[in-house]
């Protein structure tokens, strides 16, 4: 096993993102060394030869591969090319370089859309490739598993320690509040607290409010990066979640509720649902002693305090 040591060289790609964000956060509150972390301004990730230069000057030891082109169902469907070009760019510049140059551990991080649209319940990390994906999100999946497959690769030829863990869908301080591209949690809080300060009796929910979802508080990701970081090494992916799915319906209201929002709440069923279920089986992560702590209320509380600061 290599020691995941916090006293030396830590890069955070994606830094500014919401994971990269709450892994700063959280390798500073464990008392970490700051971590490199580099603008899009400063390093273009896309860019090979960038990307080389950096690993060559800095030398880090550890990599947290954050840095991803991200976006909910609607951006996801509309602009696969981008999805999956730029995640394909970033992902395999900087696997790459942290090998050659180096790094003891990567930690790329993948999702759960990459397991197949109608998986067994819960989902094993077994399922992967067993079945067709969802169509809304192919383009991304198929992007994270060209990048699971490529530290499984490069652990296997070259002995080079990379994990993978994958998330079940995301949500907290530091989200992506655009319209058209947030996922749902950060979708609709924008939705109810702009109705609470317009006074508007009705939001409007996409698709049917029948998906079920789980749903992980950044923190508690973070947290579980660096439980990985130090305690996992293996070439399987390994899940992250909190083994709890609620429907989009009942998100909305918890999330109507979070916001002090009392009106009505409707559906637009002509808007795409995604895939009908994935609820990750956590079994492996459990078995390494790792739970989630935020529950999805107190979750939410905090996530919506954080945006209404961010309208201030
Ligand atoms: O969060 P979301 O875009 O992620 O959507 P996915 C989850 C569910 O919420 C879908 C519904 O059934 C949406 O139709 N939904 C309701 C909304 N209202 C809204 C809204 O205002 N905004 C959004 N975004 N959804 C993503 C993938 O799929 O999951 C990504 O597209 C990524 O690739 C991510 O893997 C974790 O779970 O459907």
């Amino acid at each position: 096993m290599t020691a995941f040591d916090l006293g030396r060289k830590v890069f955070v790609a994606g830094h500014r993102g919401l994971v990269g964000s709450a892994v700063v956060r959280a390798l500073h509150a464990q008392g970490a060394r700051p971590p490199i972390v580099k603008g899009r301004n400063e390093l273009d990730l896309a860019d090979q030869a960038a990307v080389d230069d950096f690993f060559s000057n800095e030398r880090p030891d550890y990599v947290f591969l954050c840095a991803a082109h991200v976006g909910g169902i609607q951006a996801n469907a509309s602009f696969p090319a981008e999805f999956i070009r730029n995640n394909l760019a970033i992902q395999t510049n900087v696997i790459h370089s942290a090998w050659k140059h180096g790094v003891s551990k990567l930690l790329f991080l993948g999702s759960s859309c990459i397991y197949p649209k109608f998986a067994a319940q819960p989902i094993r990390e077994d399922a992967l490739l067993t079945g067709a994906l969802e169509a809304t999100n192919e383009a991304y999946a198929i992007a994270k598993i060209a990048g699971l497959a490529m530290c499984q690769a490069y652990r296997r030829q070259y002995g080079f320690d990379a994990i993978v863990p994958m998330p079940t869908n995301l949500y907290g301080p530091g989200d992506n509040y655009d319209a058209d591209g947030s996922h749902v949690v950060a979708g609709l809080i924008r939705r109810f607290v702009s109705a609470v300060q317009t006074g508007d009796r009705e939001v409007v929910v996409w698709g049917t409010g029948t998906p079920l979802r789980e749903f992980l508080y950044v923190d508690d990701l973070a947290d579980a990066l660096i439980h990985l970081m130090h305690h996992y090494e293996s070439d399987e992916p390994i899940n992250v979640g909190t083994g709890q799915e609620l429907s989009i319906d009942e998100l909305a209201r918890r999330i109507a509720a979070a916001c002090g929002f009392t009106g009505t709440v409707t559906f637009d069923a002509s808007r795409p649902d995604g895939t009908p279920r994935k609820r990750l089986d956590t079994s492996k992560l459990d078995a390494m002693g790792w739970r989630a702590r935020t529950d999805l209320d107190t979750g939410l509380r905090r996530t919506v305090a954080a945006y209404r600061q961010l309208l201030e």
